[in-house]
C-alpha cells in the first residue's frame, strides 16, 4: 500500500455503509497525500473537503458535551459550537492502533455506531493511520504501512492498544511479523506521544488474564514505562470516551484528570448503582430472584442475580451504547459484571452478590448521623440563620462533588462513630415504676 495510509474502509464489510461511503474513503486519500507532503489537515478543513456538514458535526460536538460534561477543559465550553471552534482549528490527531490479545469487540464497538454517520465523523475527526482490522494490507505490505506510519507521525502520534498483552515466558504466546507482541508494543509506544489502552484487556488484562492466565496477559502499563497512559476499561468500552480522551489531548495538550487506576474520572468517576433507573427498586428491596420470573419481568433491581453496578465505576447508566436509550447491559435485564473493574470481573462469581457499601450517596440524601456534632442546637441555629441558603447551597455542592468512594468513606465513619459513641455512653436508668 505504501505511505502511511493504511485504512481502506470499502473493503471492510463492517463499514460498507452506503450513500455516504465514497466522500468518506475518498476523505483518507486526501489525507494520506497531506500526510506525504508533511502537512495535517486542521479538522475543519477536512470536514468540509469531504463534505461533512456543519450541523453533523455539530452534532457530535453535543454528544462529546453529553459523554463528558465535567472533568475536560474542553467539553467546558459552554455550547457545542465553542467546542466545534477549538475542535476544528486542531490538526487532525494521528492515530496507530495496534491489536493484541483481544475479541476486537472494542474496535466494533468504535465501528458499529447505530448511525453511520456517527461512526464516519468520529474516523474523520481522526487520522487512523493504521489499524490492522480495518486494512486491506497484510503481511509484509502491513509491516511496511506500521513503519510508515510511525516514521510520518514520530513523537505525534496517539497509540491506542487493544487486548492484553502476553508476558510470560518472554512473550513467547503472541508473535506479530516474527517478534514477541512484547516488543512490537515497546517499539511502537516508544515513539507515541500518548498511550491509550482501550478495554478492559488493554488496560489491565481483562478475559485473557482470567484464571489460571496461561500467556501471563497483562495490561499496557505494565509492559510500558515513560509514556502518559490512559486507561478506558469496558469489555467493550464505550467509544465516546475514547473520542473525548483524544479531542482533550490535542485541542488541550494533556489527558483528563486520572482516578488510581489511570481511568479518566469524567467517565468513571461514579459506580453505576448511582444512576441506576432499577435504584429505586433497590432502595424499596425489590429484586428479581431468578431470570424470568416476575420481578425481572417488571423491572426490579438485579443485585440478587450477582450484579456489580454497586462496585463498578462506568457512566453505562446515564451513557448507554450505540446512542440508544436502553441499550446497555442492565437496561436489557442482563446484571452488570462489572467489567471496567480490575478485581471484580473475571476474578468474582458471576452470580456472586457484592459488598453494598457506597449505596447511599450523600447526593441522593444526607448522611444519617451528622458529623458536625460539635455544635449547640443553639448556636447551630443562629449559623444557620445567618448562613442561610447560601450555606446549605455550599455544603450541598461540596457533598456532590466528592467522589463516590470519600462519600461512601466519610458516610461509613460518621455511622461507625456513632455508633461507637452510643456504646461508650451509659445506658440511661429507666425510670423507676412508682406504685400508686
Ligand atoms: Fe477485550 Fe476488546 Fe472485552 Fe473484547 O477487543 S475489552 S475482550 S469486549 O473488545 O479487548
Ligand atoms: Fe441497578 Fe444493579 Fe444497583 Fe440494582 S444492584 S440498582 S440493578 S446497579
Ligand atoms: Fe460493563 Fe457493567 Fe457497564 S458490565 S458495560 S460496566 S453495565
Amino acid at each position: 500500500m505504501g505511505g502511511a495510509l493504511a485504512f481502506r474502509a470499502a473493503t471492510t464489510p463492517s463499514l460498507v455503509l452506503g450513500s455516504g461511503e465514497a466522500p468518506f474513503v475518498e476523505s483518507y486519500i486526501a489525507g494520506e497525500t497531506a500526510m506525504k507532503t508533511g502537512e495535517r489537515d486542521t479538522i475543519a478543513a477536512h470536514l468540509k473537503k469531504t463534505g461533512v456538514s456543519r450541523r453533523s458535526f455539530l452534532q457530535l460536538c453535543s454528544t462529546l458535551i453529553v459523554a463528558a460534561p465535567v472533568g475536560l477543559s474542553l467539553t467546558s465550553k459552554a455550547t457545542a459550537a465553542q467546542v466545534a471552534r477549538i475542535v476544528g482549528k486542531a490538526r487532525r490527531p494521528s492515530v496507530i492502533w495496534l491489536h493484541f490479545q483481544d475479541c476486537t469487540g472494542c474496535t466494533e464497538t468504535l465501528l458499529r455506531t447505530s448511525a453511520p454517520d456517527v461512526a464516519h465523523l468520529i474516523l474523520d475527526v481522526i487520522s487512523l493511520d493504521y489499524h490492522e482490522t480495518l486494512m486491506a494490507a497484510s503481511g509484509a505490505q502491513a509491516e511496511a504501512a506500521l513503519r510508515s506510519a510511525i516514521a510520518d507521525n514520530a513523537g505525534k502520534y496517539v497509540l491506542v492498544v487493544e487486548g492484553a498483552i502476553p508476558a510470560k515466558d518472554d512473550g513467547v504466546y503472541m508473535q506479530l511479523g516474527g517478534k514477541p507482541a512484547i516488543q512490537v508494543i515497546q517499539e511502537v509506544a516508544g515513539q507515541a506521544a500518548a498511550v491509550i489502552a482501550i478495554g478492559s484487556c488493554a488496560s489491565w488484562g481483562g478475559v485473557p488474564s482470567a484464571d489460571p492466565n496461561p500467556t501471563g496477559a497483562v495490561g499496557v502499563d505494565s509492559v510500558i514505562s515513560g509514556k502518559p497512559i490512559i486507561n478506558l476499561p469496558g469489555c467493550p468500552p464505550n467509544p465516546y470516551n475514547l473520542l473525548a480522551v483524544v479531542l482533550e489531548y490535542v485541542t488541550m495538550g494533556r489527558l483528563p484528570e486520572m482516578d488510581e487506576f489511570h481511568r479518566p474520572k469524567f467517565a468513571y468517576d461514579r459506580v453505576i448503582h448511582e444512576n441506576c433507573p432499577r435504584r429505586a427498586h433497590f432502595d424499596a428491596g425489590r429484586f428479581a430472584a431468578s431470570f424470568g420470573d416476575e420481578g425481572h419481568r417488571k423491572g426490579w433491581c438485579l443485585y440478587k442475580l450477582g450484579c456489580k453496578g454497586p462496585v463498578t465505576h462506568a457512566a453505562c447508566s446515564t451513557r448507554h451504547f450505540n446512542e440508544m436509550p436502553g441499550v446497555w447491559p442492565i437496561g436489557i435485564g442482563v446484571p452488570c459484571i462489572g467489567c471496567t473493574e480490575k478485581g471484580v470481573v473475571w476474578q468474582m462469581g458471576t452470580f456472586e452478590t457484592v459488598p453494598i457499601h457506597l449505596a447511599t450517596p450523600p447526593e441522593t440524601y444526607p448522611p444519617i448521623y451528622s458529623t458536625a456534632g460539635q455544635l449547640r442546637v443553639g448556636a447551630a441555629a443562629l449559623v444557620g440563620a445567618i448562613a442561610g441558603a447560601v450555606g446549605g447551597a455550599a455544603w450541598v455542592a461540596s457533598q456532590r462533588f466528592q467522589s463516590s468512594t470519600e462519600a461512601g468513606v466519610a458516610r461509613v465513619a460518621a455511622d461507625i462513630s456513632h455508633a461507637e459513641k452510643a456504646k461508650a455512653k451509659p445506658a440511661e436508668k429507666p425510670a423507676e415504676k412508682r406504685e400508686v
